[in-house]
């Protein structure tokens, strides 16, 4: 139900333009007041492939939205936000990637979600955080793996799979802001809390953890699990829908820092625009898009 007159206006374009409204899961609360769907990037991709609505208002940032035009070319993605991007996407080029495949021209290339459509048309397998290690377990006959941009998931999943992977400098710059001495002092204050941490953590951090989980799992786990308290080690948007999922439970940032900017450019006005103008579109090129769908094609036939 529409709460103030931006909401019932939101709504009555939604109906003129057939439009879904996607919602990641570290967005601010007044944007996911009024999402369609909340979800992780991957979850939201594949809703928007199977929506019947023509025009998709994606709230994240920008690798996700070219992620949802990548599985859905015949629909109309638009973003609140075009600046809205992922410094951590950012941290990789197409050139860069081509210049590592050619130092390692044996290797299979492994890519976090948390990259551009042109990074993706580079790759062999597509992951997220809830499937890199069953990505990496899948690729037992493969010699060499280069698995970028994330160092921090890299490290996480060699650990997990004991495999070496040829990894790249790039980090989350809102998840490298929670430290170890923050998962002590929640543990402190909440003993019988369980630390839920993301994998794009540093490993100090994910040393501390009861469980390493993406933020689709950690919804799944805090849902199912007994415990009644968590302290959560990823960016905060995520509390506000932990707890409207539970509120009978408890859950702590591990962190107040780790709040990503990028996330927050989206609010209630832009989304208005947005329906009123239909822009900003996000279309990924045919020939980009087509090689960047072979790999998360494979990547959902592993998963
Ligand atoms: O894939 C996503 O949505 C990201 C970047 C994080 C997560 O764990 O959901
Ligand atoms: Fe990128 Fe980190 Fe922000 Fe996610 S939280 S969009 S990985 S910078």
């Amino acid at each position: 139900m529409p709460k103030n007159n931006l909401e019932t206006k939101i709504a009555g374009l939604k109906k003129k333009h057939n439009a879904v409204i996607l919602v990641h899961n570290y967005q601010l609360p007044e944007v996911q007041d009024i999402a369609d769907f909340r979800g992780d990037s991957l979850e939201l991709s594949r809703i928007a492939a199977k929506t019947n609505a023509k025009v998709i208002v994606f709230c994240g940032v920008h690798f996700m939205a070219e992620t949802a035009s990548i599985l859905s070319p015949d629909k109309k993605v638009i973003v609140p936000d075009i600046k809205a991007t992922c410094p951590m996407a950012n941290m990789i080029t197409a050139g860069d990637l081509k210049k590592l495949k050619k130092e390692h021209p044996q290797a299979t290339v492994v890519g976090y979600v948390n990259t551009s459509a042109e990074v993706k048309a580079e790759l062999d397998y597509c992951c997220t955080s809830t499937n890199a290690v069953a990505v990496i377990n899948a690729l037992k006959d493969k010699k060499e793996i280069i698995f970028v941009p994330d160092k921090y998931l890299a490290d996480y999943v060699s650990k997990q799979t004991r495999r070496k992977l040829i990894s790249w400098n790039g980090y989350c710059s809102t998840h490298v802001k929670i430290l170890p001495e923050d998962i002590k002092r929640e543990k402190k204050f909440h003993p019988f809390a369980k630390v839920i941490v993301h994998p794009e953590c540093i490993p100090s951090v994910v040393a501390l953890a009861d469980a390493v989980l993406s933020t689709s799992k950690m919804c799944q786990y805090a849902k199912e699990n007994q415990t009644k308290e968590f302290i959560i080690g990823t960016e905060a948007g995520l509390i506000y829908r932990l707890k409207q999922d539970n509120p009978t439970k408890e859950f702590y940032p591990a962190s107040e820092r780790a709040v990503c900017p990028n996330m927050k450019r989206t609010t209630q006005e832009k989304i208005f625009w947005a329906l009123e103008e239909l822009k900003e579109e996000v279309k990924v090129p045919d020939d980009i898009r087509a090689r960047a769908k072979i790999a998360i094609d494979r990547m959902l036939q592993i998963t």
